[in-house]
């Protein structure tokens, strides 16, 4: 499924404006030029729809890639109604919370993440810093809140109330055909290509429901749940994790874009290649979507209830994917 562009606004150029997100040692003027190219982004489900307007107004403002992912993404982390991210997700087995999160940055090629983080709402900030901040990608679980705390987050009980009755009720109804796999989980994921045509993206997540204590998604698996090449595009995944995890499907997409593949063509084979690799892809829920250097985004899923969200900086666009069967 393609979200296409208009071609009228696909083909109008971006006046790129300040210096704002430019890297040390390059002037502002190396980029001020007409580019052919569309700045934009794309977000994952329903809760993207304000996590996409938040989004916007930063890129209208000419707010780099990497805030603009990172901003957007807290707006789930921090809304406790959604019970897939952050604050107010739904728990582990034990009635944990614990999430996980990536970020990348186009410009440098350059990632942090987290894995199995307890107690600390924004895990994609704690992400940002851990690529920020030290050498390291990906730091989990205590060493991870050991590393937020340092870095000055502030801890909190993120289990609410209504999670908690929904993983009593989980437990009462408990059986022995369990398989982790078949719950609600949306993945909030955002790309982004700035005004300066950087790309940037972040996802963040409470995981599957109920996961076994130390289960880790795709999410915070750089390639898996999330890929950015400043020179191709930028692709992420919304799913059962696991699947994404042995097909390294947001790697695969940038690569198939950068062999030509538009966007929607480039979510589409990666799910076929998923499929034909593990057939049981046709029955889980699983969703991709991607940006590429110029701006075009595409999608591919099986979900009937998947839906994204588009802003190219104005009101974000709702569009609902015919799933592929
Ligand atoms: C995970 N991929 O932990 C995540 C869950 C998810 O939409 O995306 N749900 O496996």
């Amino acid at each position: 499924m393609t979200h296409h562009v208009s071609r009228r606004s696909f083909l109008s150029t971006t006046l790129l404006v300040g210096a704002a997100g430019a890297l040390p040692g390059e002037a502002a003027s190396d980029r001020d030029e007409a580019k052919p190219f569309k700045p934009g982004i794309i977000t994952t489900w329903e809760h993207g729809r304000p996590a996409t307007e938040t989004a916007a107004r930063h890129l209208k403002n000419g707010v780099c890639a990497l805030d603009v992912v990172e901003k957007g993404v807290n707006v789930c982390e921090d809304d406790p109604s959604v019970t897939s991210v952050g604050l107010g997700g739904l728990p582990d087995e034990n009635g944990v919370v614990t999430l996980d999160a990536c970020i990348m940055d186009g410009r440098r090629h350059r990632a942090g993440a987290v894995a199995g983080l307890q107690n600390i709402r924004n895990p994609v900030s704690v992400a940002r810093q851990v690529m920020e901040l030290t050498r390291h990608v990906l730091l989990v679980g205590d060493g991870a809140l050991d590393f937020a705390r340092k870095a000055g987050f502030q801890e909190q009980n993120l289990l609410t109330e209504h999670a908690r009755q929904r993983w009593l009720e989980w437990r009462q109804n408990l059986n022995p055909d369990d398989n982790w796999i078949d719950r609600t989980h949306d993945t909030v994921t955002m790309l982004c290509l700035d005004g300066r045509g950087d790309l940037a993206g972040a996802c963040s997540t409470s995981g599957l429901a109920w996961k076994i204590h130390g289960r880790v998604g795709d999410s915070p698996i750089i390639g898996a749940g999330l890929y950015v090449d400043n020179e191709v595009g930028a692709a992420g995944a919304t799913g059962v994790g696991e699947l994404v995890l042995q097909t390294l499907t947001s790697f695969t997409i940038v690569e198939l874009m950068r062999h030509g593949r538009a966007p929607h063509e480039a979510c589409r084979e990666a799910f076929e290649r998923m499929c034909a690799k593990i057939p049981e892809a046709r029955t889980t829920q699983e969703a991709f979507i991607a940006i590429d250097k110029q701006g075009r985004v595409g999608c591919a899923t099986n979900s009937e209830t998947f839906v994204f969200y588009y802003s190219d900086g104005g009101p974000p666009e709702r569009n609902k994917p015919i799933p592929i069967s």
